[in-house]
């Protein structure tokens, strides 16, 4: 078992005699964080408990097909706000999944905090703080919902898995490993994902309803990019694109619209580290992704006033384009490119 005896009997003692949760996750929520929270919120109801789930700001529209979406609480929106505090205080129990400190959850974190109910985290992020009584943390899960699975198995309850919860955890899984392809990938997380096919989870749905969602302007932008903007320095390890707010405006995007343009340039053989800088109207913003030992995050820190992790990381620049694209240029003499 994945898991210590001890943890599964505390979780399950709380359980028996708590019925009143909120299941909180982090802001911009991604398909691991709804697609657990969702799944344990099916698994809490069917034990016969209320549970809500509150995500501190919107998720994007494009996850509004899991199944009982409609019902998370949008925090940020001003309307339910009340309602969110009077659940926080009312609760039982507080399960904090696919985050693991509160300054993530920025104001709804202080009232998380001070809420009354014992918290339980479930999460597979690096540094837990320790705010839970009962804390399943452990960083070998590709995604929560991986770990969720083994947490309901260990409970002796994966009969109660149906169709809706297992595309729930599925696509959490998936998203969060790429479709079986970054390096979190493990046999535990086939093996996982073969459970949840076995419970009538249609693969194909999931990869079209994840991969195959673009409208037509934001593919064009993707192809603007990489035909026009995209840039090889250091013999060929290094890429990046740099787009005006003007350019963006031109594509008529929406907010997430950039999304995974960053990891494109990989597609060429020897890219290490990839950038993309897009301007907005106050400050230029930077997202960085690099593979291997390459450190992205400690380049966003040092460089551009962000960070993140190794291989993913952000930040942004008040200089103006051309003189970010020489600061850039300039900072990479100090990024080792060893991969
Ligand atoms: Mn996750």
């Amino acid at each position: 078992m994945a898991f210590s005896e001890k943890l599964i009997t505390s979780l399950n003692d709380i359980l028996r005699t708590r019925r009143k949760s909120v299941i909180i996750i982090h802001p911009q929520p991604d398909a691991d964080a709804l697609g657990a929270s969702l799944a344990w919120k099916k698994f809490l109801e069917r034990r016969g408990h209320e549970a809500t789930i509150i995500s501190p700001t919107e998720y994007t529209k494009n996850l509004n097909w899991l199944p009982g979406v409609d019902a998370v609480l949008v925090y940020e929106n001003e309307a339910i706000k009340a309602k969110c505090h009077e659940l926080l205080q009312n609760a039982e129990l507080i399960f904090c999944l696919d985050f693991n400190n509160f300054s993530r959850l920025e104001q709804l974190g202080a009232i998380v905090q001070s809420a009354e109910a014992a918290k339980v985290l479930i999460d597979h992020h690096q540094q837990p703080e320790p705010f839970a009584q009962i804390m399943f943390s452990d960083t070998s899960y590709c995604a929560t919902s991986e770990m969720l699975y083994d947490i309901i198995a260990a409970l002796h309850c994966t009969d109660w898995i149906d169709e809706d919860l297992a595309l729930c955890l599925y696509t959490g899984l998936v998203t969060d490993n790429g479709f079986f392809q970054f390096n979190n990938t493990t046999p535990r997380s086939m093996h996982i994902a073969a459970s949840l096919l076995e419970k009538g989870v249609r693969p194909d749905y999931v990869s079209e309803k994840i991969n195959n969602i673009f409208r037509e302007n934001r593919l064009r932008f993707f192809g603007y990019c990489l035909h026009e903007k995209l840039k090889l320095v250091k013999d060929g390890k290094v890429a990046y694109m740099m787009l005006s707010s003007e350019e963006i405006k031109r594509f008529n995007l929406q907010s997430g619209d950039s999304e995974g343009l960053v990891n494109y340039p990989f597609k060429i053989e020897g890219v290490v580290v990839s950038a993309y800088f897009s301007e907005e109207t106050d400050k230029i913003k930077v997202s960085f992704r690099s593979r291997g030992a390459v450190d992205v995050n400690q380049f966003a820190r040092k460089h551009f006033e962000g960070g993140g992790h190794r291989n993913a990381a952000g930040g942004k620049s008040y200089l103006g384009l051309e003189k970010t694209e020489k600061k850039f240029l300039d900072a990479l003499n100090d990024l080792p490119l060893y991969n």
